[in-house]
């Protein structure tokens, strides 16, 4: 399997832990964002969203990370990280839509006024952008953390799905200046999950975070 991605991107970051996590034979392939690559027609064949991650699995070939994920997972006998009972699966599948709907969107309001407009020249952070996002960010994550007070892993006793959708949005926790500071049951959870070994073999080169 081919799993096409950039190491700056949280998207592709939660597809790629998910394949470490499970050691799926996955082949990482580049796709330079920096240069437009996603833009170039042999990578709009592939998703024509232009966007990573994209996973080539013989004639399956599939956009969009949270896919990914559960389609890797499917793939992985004897795997934990996507509950056998339909019960714990409810519980992991309300997080990852949690995270796609909110957690995800909010987040990314910041990483686009303090690290993505940077990078790309695209002028000087929005003020009014800058408050929305860090409004949306204090929301989302107060809600993370207090689900988080009573509990090591976000759904089950272990980690599943639901960390790694929510954990990869935070890798620009200082870059973006995430407001959740004081948010310390959140803190400890992604502290746990950036000290895992799948997590350090993501970590950008050139640090972003
Ligand atoms: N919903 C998609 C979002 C993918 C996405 O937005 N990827 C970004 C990087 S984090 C991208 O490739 N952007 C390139 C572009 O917009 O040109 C997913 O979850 O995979």
């Amino acid at each position: 399997m081919r799993l096409y991605h950039h190491p700056f991107s949280s998207n592709a970051r939660r597809a790629v832990i998910t394949a470490f996590e499970l050691n799926a034979p996955v082949e990482l392939v580049l796709v330079d964002l920096l240069k437009r690559e996603q833009r170039q027609p042999a990578f709009l064949a592939r998703n024509p969203a232009g966007r990573v991650p994209v996973l080539e699995d013989g004639a399956v070939i599939l956009p969009e990370s949270y896919a990914i994920m559960l389609y890797l997972a499917a793939k992985s006998a004897g795997q934990s990280l996507y509950p056998a009972d339909v019960q714990s699966q409810a519980q992991v599948n309300r997080w990852i839509f949690w995270c796609a709907a909110h957690f995800q969107p909010a987040i990314s309001v910041l990483t686009w006024e303090h690290v993505v407009k940077k990078a790309l020249n695209l002028g000087e952070p929005d003020a009014a952008e800058i408050r929305r996002g860090e409004r949306l960010v204090q929301e989302t994550a107060a809600l993370l953390d207090s689900h988080l007070a009573s509990r090591e892993w976000v759904a089950g006793h272990n980690i599943t799905l639901a960390d790694i959708s929510l954990a990869t949005p935070l890798m620009t926790l200082k870059s973006a200046k995430l407001p959740v500071q004081e948010f310390k049951h959140l803190q400890s959870w992604f502290t746990r999950m950036a000290a895992r070994d799948s997590w350090q073999r993501t970590n950008p080169p050139a640090t972003i975070a």
